[in-house]
């Protein structure tokens, strides 16, 4: 698998003959992403879009500060075409910014809060950005420094935080006459979205203007969005699922209002529920396991009408625990990928069939296709693996053609890596997966991206990760490691090291097995089926 940085085009467009189908049939409308903001802001400029703590934002005012915002930023320098690392906490500024930067056509990589040096400096040094828009502080890391490391090291050249900007230019300060901005192309890219990952080099998801559009439109029909919603984002909002699925812009969309979190601890989101009247939340299954817990020692009260679980695989029983937990908010089960594709169960699914199963896709132009490893469909109802293309979902990563011929087939279908199974009502179940990652609690780890780190250490001979299973997370991560010679490795020692090499938090293993070597298969690759069988067998000798 090739590793070069950099190389093939940024954007691979869709078949002709398929746009044309997409645009008939009324998916892509010829409309940059903003449109939604525009559109809203005319028809409704004061209602309330965006709630952050005491703070309030109208719809007339994001619009407003959003045009001021690109005329600043244009002032200084940044044009359509140019890459930028967004990297802000759930927040008021994350969506000035969003709508600032897709005014001017300059594309944004939606980083998460979670991400550290290395993880940054990748960005940019894939896309060529120069800029990093960063919080002051969040969740007790101070960004502002890093940023300042990142910018002593020459990675970037600018940063603005939102925030006291201390040596760096401040967010509110940035701020300038509304000036008329050359059209931005709908077709062309909007964001860079993040790959899970199964590579060392992480990839870039290109998603266009008009696909995320429609992907956001459509969500919200679906879940039936309208003014009277009121949606409380908690998860990171630079993650596909709270920002499209149908998440923060299908609220906006929609014309609703939306709460932003700093995180999902139960009690404080219960209360947010309770004082705004959310209707519409999303969670990964392992906060959702929490807010059950919660739920069992305090009354929910307000008018949650819709519970979303998705990002990593919910059980039946939990699905069952959170019906009747959450009653009467229907609760839906989402299978998406930044990828694209999006499966929803639908509200008015029965109760059984929502908790059986992970949902059906978005879109009926959604193509999907389950295969065998030699890409021969499987029999009817057979697990496999899931192949998909559609009018929402990437032909391609970003500058990543060695990538692209493993990642799609010659006819464009993406291998999302899922194993699946298709039940006879023509719903979803995922059963498992094929890619080398790790769902942690519906963070994703590419296992090649840990090994490569951790055999950076001078102590280190080999590593291979594997996902372990974990009653709370879902999956967590297992490292196992030859160490050299006369060496005394501790899991303690590895995630210190990764830690000061820069790897965000959720990257660093859970647990370490020490080997004295790895296995190997017939052709000489790392078995990994066999360190899973040994981690199951529990014959390990470290805990
Ligand atoms: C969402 O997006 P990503 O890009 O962080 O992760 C995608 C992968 C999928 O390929 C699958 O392996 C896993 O996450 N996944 C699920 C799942 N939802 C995602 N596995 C089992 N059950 C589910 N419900 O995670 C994402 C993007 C948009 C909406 C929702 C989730």
């Amino acid at each position: 698998m090739s590793e070069r940085v950099a190389e093939g085009p940024e954007f691979t467009p869709w078949p002709p003959e398929l746009a044309e189908r997409y645009r008939a049939r009324g998916y892509w409308i010829g409309r940059p992403l903003d449109h939604l903001l525009r559109e809203r802001a005319r028809q409704q400029p004061d209602a309330v879009a965006l709630i952050e703590g005491e703070r309030c934002c109208r719809y007339a005012e994001l619009d407003r500060r959003a045009d001021r915002l690109a005329a600043a930023l244009a002032g200084r320098g940044l044009r359509a075409g140019d890459k930028v690392v967004l990297q802000l906490p759930n927040g008021i500024a994350f969506f000035e910014l969003f709508f600032a930067l897709l005014r001017l056509g300059v594309v944004p990589v939606l980083a998460l809060p979670a991400h550290r040096e290395r993880e940054l400096a990748a960005f940019c040094r894939m896309t060529g950005a120069r800029w990093l828009f960063t919080a002051e502080r969040h969740a007790g890391f101070a960004h502002r420094e890093l940023a300042g490391r990142l910018q002593a090291a020459g990675v970037i050249d600018r940063v603005v935080v939102a925030g006291e900007g201390g040596p760096h230019l401040a967010l509110a300060d940035l701020d300038a006459e509304a000036a008329p901005l050359p059209p931005v192309d709908p077709a062309g890219m909007a964001v860079l979205q993040l790959s899970g990952g199964t590579t060392a080099v992480p990839k870039l998801i290109p998603r266009s203007h008009e696909d995320y559009y429609y992907s956001v439109r459509a969500s919200a029909e679906l879940c039936r969005l309208s003014t009277a919603d009121v949606y409380l984002a908690v998860l990171p909002v630079a993650h596909n699922f709270p920002l499209t699925s149908p998440g923060v812009l299908g609220t906006l969309w929609a014309g609703g209002t939306v709460v932003l979190a700093p995180d999902g601890v139960p009690d404080r989101a219960f209360d947010l529920i309770e004082a705004h009247g959310v209707t519409v939340t999303a969670l990964v299954p392992a906060l959702a396991l929490a807010w059950l817990q919660a739920r069992r020692r305090r009354a929910l009260g307000g008018r949650l009408r819709l519970l979303q679980v998705g990002g990593a695989k919910l059980d039946p029983d939990g699905a069952r625990a959170l019906q009747a937990a959450f009653a009467p908010a229907v609760l839906q089960q989402v299978f998406g990928m930044a990828e694209g594709l999006i499966n929803y169960t639908r509200l008015d699914d029965p109760p059984e069939r929502i908790a059986a199963c992970q949902g059906r896709p978005l879109s009926a132009d959604d193509e999907i296709r389950i295969v065998d490893e030699q890409d021969r469909p499987v029999p009817p109802g057979a697990t496999g693996l899931l192949l998909t293309r559609g009018p929402y979902t990437i032909r391609g990563y970003y500058r990543a053609a060695a990538h692209n011929r493993e990642a799609f087939t010659a006819d464009g279908f993406y291998r999302t890596g899922d194993r699946v199974r298709l039940t006879p009502e023509g719903d979803l179940v995922v059963e498992g997966r094929v890619k080398e990652q790790i769902n942690r609690g519906g963070e994703k780890i590419a296992a090649a991206e840990v090994e490569a780190a951790l055999r950076a250490h001078p102590q280190v001979f080999d590593a291979a990760v594997v996902a372990q299973n974990d009653p709370y997370l879902g999956e967590r991560s297992c490292a196992f490691v030859v160490p050299r010679e006369g060496a005394r490795l501790d899991l303690g020692t590895l995630r210190r090291f990764m830690l000061e090499q820069g790897w965000a938090p959720y990257k660093l293993p859970d647990r370490l097995v020490l080997l004295e070597t790895l296995p190997t298969t017939g052709v000489g690759k790392i078995d990994k089926n066999a360190l899973r069988a040994l981690l199951a067998r529990g014959t390990d000798r470290t805990g």
